[in-house]
Protein backbone atom coordinates (compact mmCIF):
# COMPACT_ATOMS: atom_id res chain seq x y z
CA UNK A 1 0.00 0.00 0.00
CA UNK A 2 1.48 3.52 -1.06
CA UNK A 3 1.64 6.28 1.73
CA UNK A 4 0.94 9.33 -0.59
CA UNK A 5 -1.30 11.42 0.73
CA UNK A 6 0.62 13.61 2.80
CA UNK A 7 -0.05 16.41 5.01
CA UNK A 8 2.56 18.74 6.73
CA UNK A 9 2.61 21.09 9.27
CA UNK A 10 4.94 23.63 10.89
CA UNK A 11 3.07 23.01 14.29
CA UNK A 12 0.09 20.97 15.62
CA UNK A 13 -0.80 20.03 18.91
CA UNK A 14 -0.62 16.77 17.63
CA UNK A 15 -0.74 14.34 14.47
CA UNK A 16 -2.26 11.78 16.14
CA UNK A 17 -5.52 13.66 17.01
CA UNK A 18 -5.73 15.07 13.40
CA UNK A 19 -4.64 11.68 11.86
CA UNK A 20 -7.73 10.29 14.01
CA UNK A 21 -10.20 12.97 12.89
CA UNK A 22 -9.23 11.78 9.49
CA UNK A 23 -9.80 8.39 9.93
CA UNK A 24 -13.33 9.11 11.61
CA UNK A 25 -14.29 11.43 8.66
CA UNK A 26 -13.41 9.00 5.67
CA UNK A 27 -9.43 9.61 4.65
CA UNK A 28 -8.54 6.44 3.23
CA UNK A 29 -5.62 4.28 4.74
CA UNK A 30 -2.28 5.86 3.66
CA UNK A 31 -3.16 9.35 4.52
CA UNK A 32 -0.14 10.52 6.27
CA UNK A 33 0.25 13.60 9.03
CA UNK A 34 3.74 15.19 9.39
CA UNK A 35 4.50 18.15 12.04
CA UNK A 36 7.96 19.58 13.08
CA UNK A 37 6.68 20.10 16.02
CA UNK A 38 4.06 19.11 18.38
CA UNK A 39 2.80 21.32 21.53
CA UNK A 40 0.46 18.52 23.04
CA UNK A 41 2.08 15.04 21.40
CA UNK A 42 0.39 12.12 23.25
CA UNK A 43 1.92 8.80 24.05
CA UNK A 44 0.16 5.73 26.01
CA UNK A 45 -2.40 5.99 28.86
CA UNK A 46 -2.96 9.85 28.14
CA UNK A 47 1.19 10.22 28.71
CA UNK A 48 2.62 13.07 27.47
CA UNK A 49 5.02 12.79 24.37
CA UNK A 50 7.79 15.23 24.13
CA UNK A 51 8.20 16.89 20.74
CA UNK A 52 10.67 19.25 19.84
CA UNK A 53 11.67 20.82 16.71
CA UNK A 54 14.46 18.41 15.16
CA UNK A 55 12.25 15.02 15.83
CA UNK A 56 10.57 13.07 13.73
CA UNK A 57 6.28 12.98 14.55
CA UNK A 58 4.43 11.61 11.80
CA UNK A 59 0.46 9.31 11.90
CA UNK A 60 -0.28 7.36 9.50
CA UNK A 61 -3.51 5.53 8.42
CA UNK A 62 -2.72 2.15 7.64
CA UNK A 63 -5.81 -0.80 6.86
CA UNK A 64 -6.49 -2.25 10.57
CA UNK A 65 -5.60 -6.52 9.86
CA UNK A 66 -8.55 -9.01 10.48
CA UNK A 67 -6.27 -10.99 12.13
CA UNK A 68 -3.22 -10.43 14.48
CA UNK A 69 -4.59 -6.78 14.92
CA UNK A 70 -2.87 -7.63 18.67
CA UNK A 71 0.37 -7.91 17.33
CA UNK A 72 0.25 -4.59 15.41
CA UNK A 73 1.65 -2.12 17.33
CA UNK A 74 4.35 -4.55 18.41
CA UNK A 75 4.86 -5.11 14.55
CA UNK A 76 5.12 -1.60 14.30
CA UNK A 77 7.97 -1.12 16.66
CA UNK A 78 10.44 -3.98 14.99
CA UNK A 79 9.72 -2.03 11.70
CA UNK A 80 10.68 0.84 12.76
CA UNK A 81 13.75 -0.43 14.43
CA UNK A 82 14.39 -1.83 11.35
CA UNK A 83 13.85 1.20 9.48
CA UNK A 84 16.50 2.90 11.68
CA UNK A 85 19.28 0.50 11.34
CA UNK A 86 20.81 1.97 8.65
CA UNK A 87 21.91 5.07 10.88
CA UNK A 88 23.39 2.62 13.31
CA UNK A 89 20.92 2.25 15.55
CA UNK A 90 19.60 -1.38 16.99
CA UNK A 91 17.56 -0.58 19.33
CA UNK A 92 15.39 -3.13 22.00
CA UNK A 93 11.96 -3.19 21.70
CA UNK A 94 9.96 -2.89 25.29
CA UNK A 95 6.84 -4.11 25.46
CA UNK A 96 4.66 -2.72 23.65
CA UNK A 97 5.78 0.03 21.88
CA UNK A 98 9.17 1.55 22.98
CA UNK A 99 12.39 1.46 21.39
CA UNK A 100 14.98 1.50 24.00
CA UNK A 101 19.33 1.87 23.08
CA UNK A 102 20.59 -0.11 25.94
CA UNK A 103 24.13 0.45 25.77
CA UNK A 104 25.41 -0.54 29.29
CA UNK A 105 26.73 0.66 31.94
CA UNK A 106 24.74 4.44 30.67
CA UNK A 107 20.61 3.22 31.76
CA UNK A 108 18.37 2.07 28.16
CA UNK A 109 17.81 5.24 26.75
CA UNK A 110 14.08 5.82 24.54
CA UNK A 111 14.86 6.48 20.80
CA UNK A 112 11.63 6.30 19.66
CA UNK A 113 8.11 5.35 20.40
CA UNK A 114 4.72 4.22 18.90
CA UNK A 115 0.97 4.98 19.35
CA UNK A 116 -1.52 2.51 17.45
CA UNK A 117 -5.09 3.61 17.71
CA UNK A 118 -7.52 1.70 16.18
CA UNK A 119 -11.03 3.00 14.21
CA UNK A 120 -12.15 -0.19 13.60
CA UNK A 121 -15.98 1.54 12.25
CA UNK A 122 -14.29 4.36 9.52
CA UNK A 123 -16.20 5.04 6.67
CA UNK A 124 -12.93 3.93 4.76
CA UNK A 125 -13.17 0.88 6.68
CA UNK A 126 -11.32 -0.71 9.89
CA UNK A 127 -8.64 1.68 10.09
CA UNK A 128 -5.55 1.56 12.57
CA UNK A 129 -3.91 4.95 13.24
CA UNK A 130 -0.21 4.59 13.70
CA UNK A 131 1.66 7.15 15.57
CA UNK A 132 5.92 7.26 15.54
CA UNK A 133 7.90 9.85 17.40
CA UNK A 134 11.54 9.24 17.06
CA UNK A 135 14.28 11.46 18.51
CA UNK A 136 16.45 12.44 15.33
CA UNK A 137 18.51 16.12 15.88
CA UNK A 138 17.31 17.39 18.69
CA UNK A 139 19.95 17.78 22.21
CA UNK A 140 18.80 17.00 25.66
CA UNK A 141 18.64 20.61 26.80
CA UNK A 142 15.48 20.37 24.43
CA UNK A 143 13.50 18.28 27.30
CA UNK A 144 12.17 18.73 30.69
CA UNK A 145 15.46 17.78 33.05
CA UNK A 146 13.79 14.56 34.41
CA UNK A 147 14.25 12.98 30.21
CA UNK A 148 17.31 14.72 29.72
CA UNK A 149 19.00 11.62 30.84
CA UNK A 150 16.70 8.65 29.32
CA UNK A 151 16.41 10.30 25.93
CA UNK A 152 19.06 9.43 23.06
CA UNK A 153 19.19 11.08 19.20
CA UNK A 154 19.24 8.90 16.23
CA UNK A 155 21.98 11.97 14.78
CA UNK A 156 24.01 10.78 18.48
CA UNK A 157 24.00 7.37 16.61
CA UNK A 158 24.50 7.98 13.47
CA UNK A 159 27.42 10.30 14.44
CA UNK A 160 25.79 12.91 11.73
CA UNK A 161 22.69 15.04 10.92
CA UNK A 162 19.75 12.88 9.90
CA UNK A 163 17.81 14.20 6.87
CA UNK A 164 14.06 14.07 8.16
CA UNK A 165 12.16 13.24 4.90
CA UNK A 166 14.74 10.77 3.93
CA UNK A 167 13.96 9.17 7.23
CA UNK A 168 10.29 9.79 6.66
CA UNK A 169 10.10 7.86 3.55
CA UNK A 170 11.98 4.62 4.71
CA UNK A 171 9.95 4.04 7.87
CA UNK A 172 6.34 5.25 6.09
CA UNK A 173 7.89 1.88 3.39
CA UNK A 174 8.60 -0.32 6.39
CA UNK A 175 5.44 0.53 8.74
CA UNK A 176 3.09 -0.41 5.47
CA UNK A 177 4.81 -3.43 4.38
CA UNK A 178 5.03 -4.46 8.15
CA UNK A 179 1.23 -4.09 8.24
CA UNK A 180 0.34 -6.18 5.24
CA UNK A 181 2.56 -8.57 6.52
CA UNK A 182 -0.14 -9.66 9.31
CA UNK A 183 -2.39 -10.48 6.57
CA UNK A 184 -0.45 -14.26 6.05
CA UNK A 185 0.17 -17.37 9.09
CA UNK A 186 4.01 -16.79 7.83
CA UNK A 187 4.03 -13.37 8.29
CA UNK A 188 3.12 -13.33 10.86
CA UNK A 189 4.89 -16.12 12.43
CA UNK A 190 8.04 -13.71 10.95
CA UNK A 191 7.12 -10.52 12.67
CA UNK A 192 6.92 -12.69 15.88
CA UNK A 193 10.25 -14.30 15.82
CA UNK A 194 11.88 -10.49 14.85
CA UNK A 195 10.11 -9.00 17.78
CA UNK A 196 11.12 -12.30 20.04
CA UNK A 197 14.40 -11.49 18.86
CA UNK A 198 14.79 -7.59 20.04
CA UNK A 199 12.18 -8.15 23.21
CA UNK A 200 13.91 -5.99 26.23
CA UNK A 201 14.10 -7.01 29.79
CA UNK A 202 13.65 -10.60 29.23
CA UNK A 203 14.53 -12.41 32.65
CA UNK A 204 14.07 -9.11 34.47
CA UNK A 205 12.19 -8.19 37.35
CA UNK A 206 8.47 -5.98 35.81
CA UNK A 207 6.05 -3.53 37.72
CA UNK A 208 2.37 -4.04 36.20
CA UNK A 209 0.34 -0.78 36.26
CA UNK A 210 2.16 -0.26 39.61
CA UNK A 211 2.28 -3.65 41.07
CA UNK A 212 5.66 -5.64 41.29
CA UNK A 213 4.97 -8.84 39.19
CA UNK A 214 6.95 -11.71 37.91
CA UNK A 215 9.51 -11.72 35.62
CA UNK A 216 9.65 -11.40 31.91
CA UNK A 217 9.83 -14.52 30.12
CA UNK A 218 8.37 -13.69 26.30
CA UNK A 219 5.87 -13.07 23.87
CA UNK A 220 3.26 -15.48 23.49
CA UNK A 221 1.47 -16.07 19.83
CA UNK A 222 -0.93 -12.90 20.33
CA UNK A 223 2.03 -10.42 21.27
CA UNK A 224 0.67 -10.68 24.91
CA UNK A 225 3.98 -9.79 27.41
CA UNK A 226 4.57 -13.70 28.91
CA UNK A 227 5.09 -13.11 32.81
CA UNK A 228 6.47 -15.61 34.72
CA UNK A 229 4.77 -15.26 38.60
CA UNK A 230 6.55 -18.36 40.78
CA UNK A 231 4.39 -21.70 38.79
CA UNK A 232 2.09 -19.40 36.86
CA UNK A 233 2.32 -17.80 33.87
CA UNK A 234 0.43 -14.40 33.12
CA UNK A 235 -0.35 -13.26 29.46
CA UNK A 236 -0.67 -9.29 29.51
CA UNK A 237 -2.11 -8.04 26.21
CA UNK A 238 -2.57 -4.19 27.90
CA UNK A 239 -1.39 -2.19 30.70
CA UNK A 240 1.68 -0.22 31.57
CA UNK A 241 4.96 -2.29 32.52
CA UNK A 242 8.32 -1.01 33.94
CA UNK A 243 11.29 -3.05 34.19
CA UNK A 244 12.64 -3.14 37.72
CA UNK A 245 15.92 -0.83 38.18
CA UNK A 246 14.99 1.28 35.34
C1 LIG B 1 4.99 6.33 23.47
O1 LIG B 1 4.19 6.46 24.58
O2 LIG B 1 6.14 6.03 23.47
C2 LIG B 1 4.27 6.67 22.15
C3 LIG B 1 4.75 7.96 21.58
C4 LIG B 1 4.09 8.28 20.25
C5 LIG B 1 4.38 9.68 19.83
C6 LIG B 1 3.89 9.96 18.44
S1 LIG B 1 4.55 11.44 17.79
C7 LIG B 1 3.46 11.39 16.47
C8 LIG B 1 2.13 10.94 17.03
N1 LIG B 1 1.37 12.06 17.52
C9 LIG B 1 1.18 12.00 18.85
O3 LIG B 1 0.55 12.84 19.53
N2 LIG B 1 1.75 10.89 19.33
C10 LIG B 1 2.38 10.10 18.28
P1 LIG B 1 4.59 5.98 26.03
O4 LIG B 1 5.12 4.58 25.99
O5 LIG B 1 3.38 6.24 26.85
O6 LIG B 1 5.79 6.90 26.45
C11 LIG B 1 5.59 8.15 27.01
C12 LIG B 1 6.69 8.35 28.04
O7 LIG B 1 7.97 8.42 27.37
C13 LIG B 1 6.55 9.66 28.80
O8 LIG B 1 5.78 9.49 29.95
C14 LIG B 1 7.99 10.03 29.11
O9 LIG B 1 8.46 9.32 30.25
C15 LIG B 1 8.76 9.47 27.93
N3 LIG B 1 8.96 10.46 26.85
C16 LIG B 1 8.18 11.53 26.52
N4 LIG B 1 8.67 12.14 25.44
C17 LIG B 1 9.79 11.47 25.07
C18 LIG B 1 10.72 11.60 24.01
N5 LIG B 1 10.62 12.55 23.07
N6 LIG B 1 11.74 10.70 23.98
C19 LIG B 1 11.86 9.72 24.88
N7 LIG B 1 11.01 9.54 25.90
C20 LIG B 1 9.97 10.39 25.98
Amino acid sequence: METTRRQHFNHVDSTQRIALSLARSGAAPGSVVVADRQDDGRGRLDRRWESPEGGLYLSVLLPLPASGATLLPLAMGSALADSLGPYSARPLLKWPNDLLVVDPPRPARKLAGVLVDAVPDAPAGATAVVGVGVNVNSSPVDYPMPLRARVVQLSELAGREVPLDELERTILAALALAADRLATRDGRDETLAECRARLFGRGQGVVVDGRPSGTIEDLDDDGALVICEGNARRHLLAGDVRVEGM
